[in-house]
């Protein structure tokens, strides 16, 4: 299965066109691209050609699952990927120059700074859980009503109506995309219930194949999983569409020593009790078997 993924890097890298892109960096790209997973099992797309940090993604989703949108939450857990984004917006707007491991720490040390700088926006976790309303009153203006909960509602939906083709969570939400510090990538999940077992679609807007697709492949198909088990349903299939997949130039050393290692093993995915809800779930809950990857390959992230 991870042939999948060592093809589809190979394949960008050798046809896609050279762009330039919106951090400056410059990316190769293709228009559309699809991966399977089989999840049945316990098997899980997790990278063995490099380690990933799956207990770094777990963290994440579980974050997302939270409805948080500041990272002070992922910064007092170690977690560091959405670091660059809000330290990127301080620098911009103060025009303080700090650096960015002293901008953590002090987002960490400092909850009133974390509050005003930590955010990145109405993210995921936001429309995941509290997507907004509005009502529409006499007088002609909106009142704001109560948020609504996709996920908890697509739970429900795949008990009560598992035939259903609406069982979607959907972060793109327009109205609200210019507070977001990031529009998100992995935009859509729909789930499809096939006998007992349950699949997972992503549609992906934008994919950088190389940094975050293996998070992205791990956290889906983690998200499936609690999905199922919630469900009583067997994990089915993972199927990660992409629109725009890239790789970033400068991703070059990475992706030339990647494609000279070769899959070994099959890492499996443990949940180890079955929590109340879907919210419930916490970083103890996981463990992976049978994970003997390389090493890591250090790569920059482009903000
Ligand atoms: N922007 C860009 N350019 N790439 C992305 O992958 C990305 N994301 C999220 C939002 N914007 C993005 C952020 N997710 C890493 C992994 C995921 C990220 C951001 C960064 C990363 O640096 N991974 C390293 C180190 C991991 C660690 O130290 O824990 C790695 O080697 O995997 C994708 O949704």
């Amino acid at each position: 299965a991870e042939w999948q993924y060592l093809d589809l890097m190979r394949q960008i890298w050798e046809t896609g066109s050279e762009r330039e892109d919106r951090t400056g960096i410059g990316t190769r790209s293709i228009a559309g691209a699809m991966l399977r997973y089989d999840l049945a099992d316990g098997a899980m797309p997790l990278l063995t050609t490099k380690r990933v940090y799956w207990k770094t993604a777990t963290r994440e989703m579980l974050w997302f699952l939270t409805g948080e949108t500041n990272i002070r939450p992922l910064v007092l857990q170690g977690v560091k990927i959405w670091n660059e984004w809000p330290h990127a917006r301080y620098v911009k707007e103060t025009g303080e120059t700090i650096d960015l491991d002293a901008f953590v720490q002090r987002i960490a040390d400092d909850e009133e700074f974390a509050k005003r700088w930590g955010d990145l926006g109405p993210v995921y976790g936001k429309q995941w859980v509290d997507w907004p309303t509005y009502r529409y009153r006499k007088d002609g203006l909106y009142e704001k009503g109560e948020g609504i909960n996709q996920v908890a509602q697509v739970v429900e939906s795949l008990r009560d109506n598992p035939g259903s083709r609406r069982h979607i969570i959907e972060g793109w939400n327009v109205a609200e995309l210019d507070r977001m510090a990031l529009p998100p990538c992995h935009k859509t999940y729909q789930f499809h219930v096939a006998g007992n077992r349950l699949n997972c679609m992503l549609y992906q807007r934008s994919c950088d194949v190389a940094l975050g697709l293996p998070f992205n492949l791990w956290s889906a198909a983690l998200l499936t999983r609690m999905m199922a088990q919630q469900t009583d349903l067997e994990p089915g299939e993972l199927v990660w569409m992409g629109g725009d997949v890239h790789l970033y130039l400068n991703h070059e050393h990475l992706i030339t020593e990647q494609l000279g290692r070769e899959p070994s093993g099959n890492p499996r995915l443990e949940i180890t009790r079955k929590p109340q809800t879907i919210f419930d779930y916490r970083i103890e809950d996981f463990v992976v078997h049978d994970y003997a990857p390389q090493p890591p390959i250090k790569a920059p992230v482009a903000v």
